[in-house]
């Protein structure tokens, strides 16, 4: 039997990007948006993050994903870098008009901040998390009046700061939908549902096994 060798499995066996992606990861998911609206192929490898692969690792020590490796051996290992870096090749639906790095780091650091709390009170100390639930509502209030009157945080259509910020506000709903369900933002409630039931958001929702070194690349769907 012969075998294959990839010597490190560090750079791609194939000509298109390997993007390295956990798909309930927020991160990942905007960076997935991105993709797929830039029509970017690219081999989709599907990380378990209590076992992340060596692979991943070489090419990105810090461990988080995603992480794109380009074909020439370039890493991108910043979400909002993989976003740009996937629009300016492409972006047919103007999405890099509709940014606003401002917000996007509201969402990053204040409010992903009052979101871990929130829903994971436990792995801090002496954490109470309503005081955190009432910090990301007060983020949701800021959102739910920027969306009044234009749907979209950047005007009518969709943009980049959208596309970087709902699957936080996702997480955040999902964590006590009955409470979400009940507060008083009918744009947020409007805008998060238009997301999460877009055909978009169901193509970056693609479900894959765990990757392992020297299966066939899996094509993310596009
Ligand atoms: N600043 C990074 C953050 C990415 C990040 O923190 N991703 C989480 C998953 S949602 C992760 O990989 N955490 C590492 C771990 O849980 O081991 C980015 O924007 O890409």
């Amino acid at each position: 039997m012969s075998v294959q060798c990839c010597p490190t499995a560090r750079m791609p066996m194939t000509t298109e990007p390997v993007f390295y992606s956990f798909r309930r990861c927020p991160y990942a998911m905007r960076a997935r948006l991105a993709l797929v609206v830039s029509g970017t192929a690219c081999e989709l490898r599907e990380v378990k993050l209590a076992d992340k692969p060596q692979a991943m690792l070489d090419a990105s020590p810090k461990g988080t994903v995603p992480v794109l490796v380009l074909p020439d051996g370039t890493v991108i290992e910043e979400s909002l870098e993989v976003m740009h870096w996937a629009l300016a090749r492409n972006d047919p639906e103007g999405w890099l008009e509709r940014d606003d790095p401002a917000l996007i780091a509201q969402a990053d650091g204040p409010f992903k901040h009052a979101l871990d709390r929130y829903k994971y009170p436990n792995r801090y100390d002496d954490c109470d998390p309503l005081p955190h639930r009432a910090a990301g509502l007060d983020f949701l209030q800021q959102l739910d009046a920027r969306l009044a009157g234009h749907g979209q945080l950047c005007g009518a259509a969709r943009g980049l700061a959208d596309a970087a910020i709902f699957p936080f506000v996702r997480q955040f709903a999902n964590h006590d939908r009955k409470w979400f369900d009940a507060q008083d933002l009918p744009q947020v409630h409007s805008w998060l549902t238009g997301h999460l039931e877009s055909d978009l958001f169901a193509t970056v929702m693609q479900r894959e096994k765990p990757w392992r070194p020297g299966q066939p690349p899996v094509a993310m769907a596009l």
